[in-house]
């Protein structure tokens, strides 16, 4: 049987790379009535520096956000991931299983540690706890941004290396990548990076909490080229590809179809009309996070609720491992 499973960081503010990569497709999959698994993975977002009381205030964030945007507790799982403790430990076992070399050359851990003189052991780890928190719920499906694929193929042979070695346990989870979206949702003003929470410059990504005259301003100030014609070619257009990309996802039709609809326009106009769909898509969804995250209770509540539905599946799946590798289960 299918289970999705997918997570994100609270290093911010959820910003519309994340929903457009990724947070979109959970909540289709959420609404094609399929069993949905979404962790708020903190762990992950202490492998690079970080302040505590920042910590706590983004995981009541980003809960607010996703509910905001449309994941709904009834239907999917939302839950903290350092309140699941059977994730590090199948991360430890996990990492008993890759090499050195693998987790090197991955570009994440590249991009990210090259700005970094010392580099911390958690963030080499990062895709290996990563894997665990995919393989532990035996999902089948990962919604990510197309950011995470290189991720996803660390996870795929991690399950064939334990499935080989222990005997059959992980299924091979499959990559659902948003349609539509070819490349990753770009950094407004510097559209060779993609838009990113922890970014040091806001005004590259907009925030999903952005009031409409930010997200006009910024989309006004996104850095396109000397071509002043709309045209979609994300490889050598990334800047005014982006936009096109976020406005197709809004309203349905190709970027195509799109740049045909607004052939007569500049870069310059278009923006105005980029700029009103998202100020139409996203205030009812602000508006919302700011009615929740006045309710910390009931967020909290959320995630105990997630957390033991999530801890029934962890559970299971750890003793299944901890019996498989030789090592005596708990009960
Ligand atoms: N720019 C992007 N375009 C498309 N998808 C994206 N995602 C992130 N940025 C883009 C997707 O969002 C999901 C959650 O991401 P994450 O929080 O787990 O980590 P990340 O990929 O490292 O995202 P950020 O925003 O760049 O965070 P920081 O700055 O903390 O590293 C993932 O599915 C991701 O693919």
């Amino acid at each position: 049987k299918d289970r999705v499973f997918s997570g994100i960081q609270p290093t911010g503010t959820l910003h519309l790379g994340n929903y457009f990569g990724a947070v979109s497709k959970w909540v289709q999959l959420q609404n094609e009535n399929r069993e949905v698994i979404f962790s708020i993975v903190d762990m992950h977002s202490i492998t690079l520096p970080y302040n505590t009381k920042e910590l706590e205030k983004n995981v009541l964030l980003m809960a607010a956000s996703l509910i905001a945007c449309g994941i709904d507790p009834e239907k999917s799982t939302l839950f903290l991931q350092s309140q699941v403790p059977e994730h590090t430990q199948l991360s430890w076992v996990l990492g008993c299983l890759t090499t050195m070399p693998r987790l090197g050359q991955l570009p994440q851990f590249k991009e990210k540690s090259s700005t970094l003189k010392d580099v911390p052991l958690g963030l080499y780890l990062y895709p290996v706890l990563q894997a665990a928190d995919i393989l532990l719920y035996k999902a089948t499906k990962v919604p990510v941004g197309e950011d995470q694929i290189q991720h996803l193929q660390l996870a795929h042979s991690l399950a064939r290396t334990f499935n080989k070695r222990f005997g059959d346990t992980f299924p091979v989870p499959e990559v659902l990548i948003q349609q539509n979206c070819s490349s990753r949702i770009r950094n407004l003003r510097d559209p060779m990076k993609k838009m990113s929470k922890s970014h040091p410059d806001p005004r590259g990504r907009i925030e999903i909490t952005d009031e409409p005259d930010v997200i006009v301003e910024k989309v006004k100030k996104a850095v396109t080229d000397c071509t002043s014609k709309i045209t979609y070619d994300p490889e050598n257009r990334p800047g005014v590809s982006t936009l096109l990309t976020m406005h197709s996802l809004i309203c349905g039709l190709l970027p195509e179809e799109i740049c045909e609809e607004n052939s007569l326009l500049d870069t310059g106009r278009y923006k105005h009309i980029v700029a009103e769909a998202l100020v139409e898509k996203f205030t009812p969804i602000r508006q919302e996070i700011l009615k929740l995250i006045d309710s910390p209770e009931y967020l909290s509540k959320i995630l105990q609720e997630g957390q033991q539905k999530a801890n029934l599946i962890a559970s299971n799946t750890w003793q299944e491992v901890a019996s498989k590798i030789g090592t005596i289960p708990s009960n």
